[in-house]
């Protein structure tokens, strides 16, 4: 069995790790295409923040508290860059994942894709699942937003944290996905697929963002694999992160029709054949979408396990 599974980042890294739990079981071989909106270069270097996180909590090395970033970590560069007051101050890089940004940008300054990058990266934390990011050009989330009365595009990373999406807020734009082209592999992964796993990420600014690159929308939409997506919603609230505010911005109801019904049924234009949403919330109904209520707590890589058995019974593939 050939599993793709689009996934963000803190999430989507927690979901992955019960789908490998199942693909150990079952033998079944597992792609991750991996968000790149949430990218931004700082004091000179590439970070991937969603990237990262996946490749460091599947390798066993993710700080579990934070989610983001590595387990131990000390912040002498950080202190150091404060104290030169080099901004951005916001933005926190810790010393071991400094090494991992260096050495990716040191590599794409070479000319290797972000695709090979990864790999290079991975061959360190072995993943245990193959990892791609959504494209190897530049896709970049901002948020349209007004500040002292003006209105500009800040980049997401600088609204998550610096702002805790907390100003007023026009919309998201995913810079540069209209050109953008899926990265090596993404397009043959989903054409080989099995099944296609929507993890339960930031719909608005983790799943958008790699449907907004046209071609990897098109091969979910029309591909031959069946698509079923995890709400990250449980009753009205985000399982996880500031889902509710993204999707407030978009005028979303935060609910797990709400998501299921932005994300879309296949018949009617969107990407998914399935939704599975949470126990509490049986009775939800997405019109065009079989819709299966499941416990969706991943309180641990055993529970995840056993929503993605539920997701593959739900489109027949188990
Ligand atoms: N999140 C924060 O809340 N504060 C930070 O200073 C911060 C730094 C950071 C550095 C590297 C990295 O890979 C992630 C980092 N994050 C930080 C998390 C990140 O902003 C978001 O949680 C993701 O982009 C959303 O998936």
């Amino acid at each position: 069995m050939r599993i793709v599974v689009l996934a963000g980042g803190i999430g989507g890294a927690r979901f992955l790790l019960g789908v490998r739990a199942v693909a150990r079981e079952t033998g079944a071989d597992v792609t991750a295409v991996i968000n790149v909106g949430d990218d931004v270069t700082l004091h000179g270097l590439r970070i991937c923040p969603d990237l990262d996180s996946v490749m460091y909590t599947l390798g066993g090395g993710a700080d579990p508290e934070r989610g983001w970033g590595r387990v131990g970590e000390t912040w002498t560069v950080k202190d150091e860059l404060a104290a030169y007051g080099a901004e951005p101050t916001w933005f926190g890089l810790g010393d071991k994942d400094i090494a991992t940004h260096l050495v990716r940008t040191r590599m794409l300054e070479a000319g290797y894709p972000l695709s090979a990058v990864t790999e290079a990266l991975c061959d360190r934390w072995q993943p245990g699942v193959r990892m791609l990011p959504a494209s190897d050009d530049r896709v970049e989330t901002h948020a349209v937003v007004e500040v002292d009365g003006a209105t500009r595009a800040i980049h997401f990373q600088e609204w998550w944290i610096r702002y805790r999406a907390g100003i007023p807020t026009q919309r998201f734009v995913f810079v540069g996905a209209e050109t953008a082209k899926p990265a090596a592999g993404v397009l043959d992964a989903i054409a080989a697929a099995d099944v296609v796993l929507v993890a339960p990420s930031n719909p608005v600014v983790s799943i958008a963002p790699i449907l907004a690159v046209p071609a990897v929308r098109e091969a979910v939409a029309t591909g031959p694999a069946p698509v079923a997506g995890f709400s990250p919603i449980i009753g009205s609230a985000p399982v996880r992160g500031m889902a509710d505010k993204c999707l407030e911005v978009m005028g979303v109801e935060c609910s797990p029709a709400g998501v299921g019904g932005l994300l879309g049924a296949r018949s009617a234009g969107g990407v998914l054949d399935a939704w599975l949403v949470d126990e509490s919330d049986a009775g939800a109904q997405v019109p065009g979408l079989t819709v299966r209520a499941v416990p969706l707590w991943m309180t641990d890589e055993a529970a995840t396990a056993t929503m993605v058995r539920d997701a593959l019974a739900t489109v027949g593939v188990a």
